[in-house]
């Protein structure tokens, strides 16, 4: 939001200014984002992709002693983002976005592949360990499986 808006608002202070015709349009597309921050003109799908969200807004670590576990894919977040579970245990990703997402570790050696908009997949998980993963799609989407 800040950056997008500091772009518009001070086109003359960057080192190589942008071709002169593009300015105002660039100025116009600055007040556009800064007016659709503050006044909600957009869905908050799209507002979360603009700005990068994904592991900003603060939650809650869940702990899970269910044999199945559903971590949500929303507004390009993961739900919990924190996770625990008992070992021996599934989880399964839900994508209730629009846009693809998958869920894959960090190393690597587990992943969902891409789900749609309600697609999800279910992984086993038997190894006792904390796992980073992330949305390969949108890698500023990062969460944490936990299997104790
Ligand atoms: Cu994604």
């Amino acid at each position: 939001m800040t950056a997008a808006a500091s772009v518009g608002a001070r086109p003359v202070a960057r080192p190589k200014p942008w071709p002169r015709a593009f300015v105002p349009l660039a100025i116009l597309v600055g007040v556009a984002l800064s007016m659709a921050c503050g006044g909600g003109l957009m869905g908050n799908e799209t507002h979360g992709q603009m700005h990068g969200r994904g592991s900003q807004a603060p939650q809650t670590p869940v702990l899970s002693s269910a044999a199945e576990t559903t971590v949500e894919i929303l507004n390009f977040d993961f739900i919990p983002r924190d996770l625990t579970v008992e070992n021996g245990s599934t989880v399964t990703w839900i994508n209730r976005d629009a846009a693809p997402h998958d869920a894959t570790s960090d190393d690597g050696t587990w992943g969902t592949g891409t789900l749609r908009r309600d697609e999800r997949a279910t992984l086993p998980f038997d190894a006792p360990g904390s796992y980073s993963y992330l949305c390969t799609i949108h890698p500023n989407m990062k969460a944490t499986l936990t299997v104790v």
